[in-house]
């Protein structure tokens, strides 16, 4: 193993013998070492051709109702709620909550909240009358006890004069206990926009057992309708949404028009080269309490909540189901910016300039020579995408050493919201494992290894560029 040469010995460095040297000398250093003053190396070859993430908002009309909703399917399953009547139920009893209170912030509203239990399949809750002035909507979300072995649906009936009873909405989730969530709530809503008053019944009804310690807890809002495309307050009628590859596609022109608003969005990921989808809601409604989440849905209907990781989300080509709640918050009647945003893996990485160092020629060839650090400017992209926060890692490795320590000399930075990245190499030392003598008036020693430089990001790869790494240089005489 041969030693390792230290940087001391390099008393007279390039630099210094150019400085003393006499300019017939210096005229023969020029044919080895080009201008340090013009060192940076702009690589002309690196065409760059990615493009930055547009933004445009989706209008209503961009927002296309599902075209097939299912039915409901499991109303007949219990023989006692087939050809509902009012009085059948015995909802004559007067409908109590012992929450019947509007929150602060909502005078013009009414919220009822309570806690009731089924105590086996089949068993029902009805809520009425339900009075829904002309212009309000009605929202009605039903919180699940936290158990696998319960699932009960809710059913929202119009109710005529002769307490005839019209499904409106429906709600039907299998249970799927998304851990310390628990199953996603149950939700449906009506909006009246007759012209004159309506009354409304909710039924809660039992698919599968029940408890006689695990209560549901609904939550019934009217409020006056803000939002036009109300009501969509589960998966089923989900607005279809299609996401541009190219930008930022928010969706401005949805309200949060109760405390337990659900507004539900259906992201079809079939063929898309989208890897990511970054979802957030602006500062005011995160700030009032509104909350978006993301689901996957079974071939069963269970609702299962896809992990968000700094606002994102990994799409693989199937259906996703974004929800934004108001989660019993006290601020309504406010718009929100639904943003959408497509992020792509790495996939290019481009080296546009190479500094700290400077062109040589010794026997192996022109290559930029660099001595203690080399910094290392590019751009990384995904899809076609300049890629902000992109980890980028480059290289610089010293073709003459075996142990990695010093062979590999790296550094790992993220790119800026341009896809823009600086990275500053620091180099292992020099093994000094090559020279080259140079004749002329003053004789003189090079010594240097020859290393390769290079940039990697995701599946993206850029080098590998040619180095010199300086060791030291001994005049002769
Ligand atoms: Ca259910
Ligand atoms: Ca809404
Ligand atoms: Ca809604």
């Amino acid at each position: 193993m041969r030693k390792m040469k230290h940087k001391k010995l390099a008393a007279l460095t390039l630099a210094a013998l150019m400085a003393l040297m006499p300019m017939s000398v210096l005229a023969e250093e020029t044919s080895v070492a080009s201008d340090p003053a013009a060192a940076e190396k702009v690589l002309t070859e690196a065409q760059i051709d990615l493009k930055q993430l547009e933004v445009d908002s989706l209008t209503e009309a961009d927002l296309q109702e599902q075209t097939q909703v299912a039915a409901p399917s499991r109303l007949e399953a219990i023989p006692q709620a087939a050809d509902l009547q009012v009085a059948e139920l015995g909802a004559e009893k007067p409908m109590t909550f012992s929450k019947a209170s509007a929150p602060a912030a909502s005078a013009d509203g009414i919220y009822l909240t309570d806690s009731f239990y089924l105590t086996e399949t089949g068993d029902s809750e009805l809520f009425y009358p339900l009075l829904l002035e002309d212009g309000h909507v009605l929202h009605v979300q039903v919180d699940m006890p936290d158990n696998a072995q319960l699932d009960y649906d809710v059913y929202l009936f119009e109710v005529d004069a002769n307490l005839d009873l019209t499904m409106v909405d429906y709600s039907e989730y299998s249970t799927y206990i998304n851990g310390t969530n628990g199953t996603l709530s149950e939700a449906v809503g009506a909006k009246n926009a007759s012209g004159v008053a309506k009354e409304y019944a909710v039924l809660v009804q039992s698919y599968n057992g029940g408890s006689i310690n695990q209560p549901f807890t609904i939550h019934i809002a009217i409020y006056p309708m803000l939002d036009n495309l109300e009501v969509d307050e589960n998966a089923d009628f989900a607005r279809a949404i299609t996401m541009a590859t190219d930008r930022n596609t928010p969706v401005t022109s949805r309200a949060i028009d109760t405390v337990i608003d659900n507004d539900w969005f259906i992201l079809d990921s079939s063929g898309s080269p989208i890897d990511q989808v970054e979802v957030t809601l602006d500062s005011v409604s995160v700030a009032a309490g509104y909350k978006v989440e993301v689901y996957t849905r079974s071939s069963s209907n269970q609702m299962i909540r896809v992990p968000i990781s700094n606002n994102k989300f990994r799409i693989s080509g199937g259906t996703y189901y974004i929800r934004v709640s108001s989660a019993v918050t006290t601020v309504t009647g406010q718009n929100y910016t639904l943003n959408l945003i497509p992020h792509y893996d790495a996939d290019q990485v481009i080296i546009t300039e190479i500094l700290g160092g400077f062109d040589v020629t010794y026997p192996e060839g022109t290559r930029y020579r660099v001595e203690d650090s080399v910094t290392v400017k590019g751009v990384v992209g995904g899809n076609g995408f300049l890629l902000p926060n992109a980890q980028v890692t480059v290289t610089a490795e010293n073709d003459a050493w075996t142990n990695p320590s010093y062979r590999y000399s790296t550094a790992t930075v993220t790119t800026d919201s341009n896809g823009a990245f600086t990275a500053i190499v620091n180099l292992a030392p020099s093994y000094a494992s090559r020279s080259y003598y140079l004749y002329g008036a003053i004789d003189f020693i090079h010594y240097y290894d020859i290393g390769w430089l290079y940039a990697e990001s995701g599946s993206g790869f850029a080098g590998y560029y040619p180095l010199y790494i300086f060791a030291y240089s001994i005049y002769v005489g």
